[in-house]
C-alpha cells in the first residue's frame, strides 16, 4: 500500500495530461483525451484498463498522501466516471456471449472499479446490467432469481466488507448463479474470495473475459468455502463492538488519530475512524487471517507518517482493544503483531502506551 501507483507511459503524455485535467475537474478536457483515444483505434477495454484505473488509482496516492484534498479526490473520481461513460456510450450493446450481473458488495461504496469492469465485459460481448455501489444480500438474490443472469460480478476494495460478502457469495449462489468476484479487498491474489467459496476469482477485467470464455467453471460445483460460519470469537467481537468503540474513542478523549491533520486522510469523526480498526479486526477475524489486519495497520501508519502525524495514537487503539479483548487469542494475537509493527517500522516518535 506504499507503493506510489504510477502512470501508465504506453499512452504517451496522454496519461499525464489526463491526470492534470481530473486534477483540475475538466470533464471536457478528460473526455476529449480518452475518446480520442478511441478515435486514434485504441480498443476500450484498454483505455478503460490502462488510463483511466491507473489515474484513480494515482489519484488515491495523492489522497493518501494528503497532496489533494478530499474535495479534490472527489471532484476527480466524479470527472472519471463521466469519462467512463463516454466510453461507454462508444461501446455497443453486448450480449452475445451471455448476461452478466456486476454490483458492489453489501457497505462497498466503490462503484467505479465495478463500472469499469462491466464496461469492459459488455465490450467483450457481454450484455451487462450494472447494479452498482453497496447492493444488500437479500435484494441481489430476489433480482438474481427475477433475471437469472449467467454470471454475477461482485467488485470489493475494502477486506472490512468481506464477512458481509460471505453473505452475499452464499445468497447468490443459492440462486444457482455462479459468483465471479474481483478487486483488491479480496486479496492482491483473491485468496480471501477463494476462502469464501466463490466459483472464480479474477485480477481485472480482461483476465475475467478470457476466463468467462472457458466453459468449464461454470458448469462446475463452486469450491466449498474454508469457512463454514462466523467463529465464536468473530460473533464475540460483533456484539462487543458498541464498547469497543467507545472505549477507543474515550481513551482518545474524543480525538480521532488524525486530528490536526491538515485535509485529514481518513473520515474526520472519531467514532467512524474507531469503527473501521474495529471493523478491519473483525474482518480478521471472520477469515483468521493476521495479515488481513497487519496489511491495515501498514497502511494506517503510513497515510499517518507521510501527513507528519504520529503514529502514538495507534498504541492507545491497540491497547484499548487488546484489553477489551482480553479472553479473544485470535484478536490479541492481531494486535500484539500490530503493536510490534508499528514499534519496529512505523513509529513516529510518539510515546507508548
Ligand atoms: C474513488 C475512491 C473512493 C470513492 C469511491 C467513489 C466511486 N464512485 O467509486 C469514495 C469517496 C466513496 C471512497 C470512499 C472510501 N475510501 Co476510497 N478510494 C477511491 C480511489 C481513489 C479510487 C478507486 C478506484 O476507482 N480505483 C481504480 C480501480 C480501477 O482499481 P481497482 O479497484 O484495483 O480495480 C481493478 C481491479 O482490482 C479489478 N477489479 C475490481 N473489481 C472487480 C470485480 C471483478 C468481478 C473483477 C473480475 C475484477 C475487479 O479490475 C479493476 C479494473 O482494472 C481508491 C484508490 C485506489 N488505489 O483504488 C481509494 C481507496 C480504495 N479508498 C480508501 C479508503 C480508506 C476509503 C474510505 C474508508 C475512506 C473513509 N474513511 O471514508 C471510504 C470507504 C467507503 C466504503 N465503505 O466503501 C483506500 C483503501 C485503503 C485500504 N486500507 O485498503 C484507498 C486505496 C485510497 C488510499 N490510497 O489510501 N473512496
Amino acid at each position: 500500500m506504499t507503493a506510489s501507483p504510477t502512470l501508465p507511459t504506453r499512452f504517451g503524455s496522454v496519461a499525464p495530461e489526463f491526470l492534470e485535467a481530473l486534477g483540475r475537474a475538466d470533464e471536457w478536457r478528460a473526455c476529449e483525451l480518452a475518446l480520442g483515444l478511441l478515435d486514434d483505434g485504441v480498443p476500450a477495454a484498454d483505455v478503460l484498463v490502462g488510463l483511466v484505473g491507473p489515474a484513480a488509482r494515482r489519484i488515491g496516492a495523492l489522497w493518501e498522501s494528503g497532496d489533494w484534498s478530499v474535495a479534490q479526490e472527489h471532484a476527480a473520481t466524479c470527472v472519471n466516471e463521466r469519462v467512463v461513460a463516454a466510453i461507454g456510450a462508444r461501446i455497443p450493446a453486448g450480449g452475445a456471449r451471455g448476461s452478466i450481473v456486476v454490483g458492489c458488495l453489501d457497505g462497498e461504496w466503490h462503484a467505479l472499479p465495478a463500472r469499469i469492469v462491466a464496461e469492459v465485459l459488455r465490450a467483450k460481448g457481454w450484455a451487462v446490467t450494472f447494479l452498482g455501489a453497496s447492493v444488500p444480500a437479500e435484494h441481489l438474490a430476489s433480482y438474481l432469481h427475477q433475471f437469472g443472469p449467467d454470471v454475477v460480478a461482485l467488485s470489493c476494495a475494502l477486506p472490512i466488507h468481506l464477512p458481509a460478502a460471505h453473505r452475499t457469495i452464499v445468497a447468490a449462489q443459492r440462486t444457482g448463479t455462479p459468483v465471479l468476484a474481483g478487486g483488491p479487498g479480496f486479496g492482491a491474489d483473491g485468496r480471501w474470495a477463494r476462502s469464501l467459496g466463490v466459483d472464480a476469482w479474477a485480477p481485472g477485467p480482461v483476465e475475467a473475459a478470457a476466463l468467462l470464455e472457458q466453459e468449464p467453471w461454470r458448469g462446475a460445483a463452486p469450491p466449498a468455502s474454508t469457512i463454514t460460519g462466523a467463529s465464536a470469537e468473530y460473533v464475540g467481537l460483533q456484539e462487543r463492538r458498541g464498547a469497543l468503540v467507545a472505549a477507543v474513542v474515550d481513551a482518545l478523549e474524543g480525538l480521532s488519530p488524525f486530528a490536526g491533520a491538515p485535509g485529514n486522510p481518513l473520515a474526520t469523526d472519531p467514532v467512524q475512524d474507531a469503527e473501521q480498526v474495529v471493523d478491519f479486526l473483525a474482518a480478521a477475524t471472520y477469515l483468521s487471517d493476521d495479515e488481513l489486519f497487519a496489511d491495515y495497520l501498514r497502511w494506517l501508519a503510513s497515510a499517518l507518517s507521510s501527513r507528519g502525524i504520529s503514529t502514538a495514537a495507534l498504541h492507545t487503539v491497540l491497547g484499548e482493544l487488546a484489553a477489551g479483548l482480553h479472553d479473544f487469542p485470535f484478536a490479541l494475537g492481531c494486535l500484539r503483531q500490530g503493536r510490534e509493527q508499528l514499534r519496529r517500522g512505523h513509529t513516529n516518535g510518539g510515546d507508548e502506551r
